[in-house]
């Protein structure tokens, strides 16, 4: 399989729970690692723009709403299939569907505050990270 990148994000809720440290560890125990990241505080701008193929959807300012809550860490996440091994390791949008030992089963009950977010494809993947990082903000090793 392909060495890929992928974008996280270890969302508010997850961030108020000091799960930082817990989460970037299943991330790294899985043979991902971490080539860039970030605390930042988004903007309702930042968010909109980040989630604006759910413009339309009833839940936009609500999860505009949340992802501004608080601080969030943004990262780049390399390694085989990484991807795919990400939204595995996250489990199901809904928490209360998630697979037991995923991220969100774990750390998260609510569909709204669900503690990360990950690239759904190669094409997401490579439009999230520039969305957050320039290139010079990448360290591959
Ligand atoms: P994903 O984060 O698992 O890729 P998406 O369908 O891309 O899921 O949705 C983006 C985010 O929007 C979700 O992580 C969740 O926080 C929120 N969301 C999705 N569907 C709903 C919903 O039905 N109600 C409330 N929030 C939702």
């Amino acid at each position: 399989m392909a060495t890929e990148r992928t974008l996280s994000i270890i969302k508010p809720d997850a961030v108020a729970k000091n799960a930082i440290g817990d989460i970037i560890a299943r991330f790294e125990k899985a043979g991902l690692q971490v080539v860039a990241a970030k605390m930042t505080h988004l903007s309702e701008e930042k968010a909109g723009g980040f989630y604006a193929e759910h413009k339309e959807r009833p839940f936009f300012k609500d999860l505009v709403g949340f992802m501004t809550s608080g601080p969030v860490v943004v990262q780049v996440l390399e390694g085989e299939g990484a991807i795919a091994k990400n939204r595995d390791l996250m489990g199901a949008t809904n928490p209360k569907e998630a697979a037991p030992g995923t991220i969100r089963a774990d750390f998260a009950e609510t569909i709204d505050a669900n503690a990360v977010h990950g690239s759904d494809s190669a094409e997401s993947a490579e439009r999230e990270i520039s969305y957050f990082f320039g290139n010079d903000e990448i360290c591959p090793r």
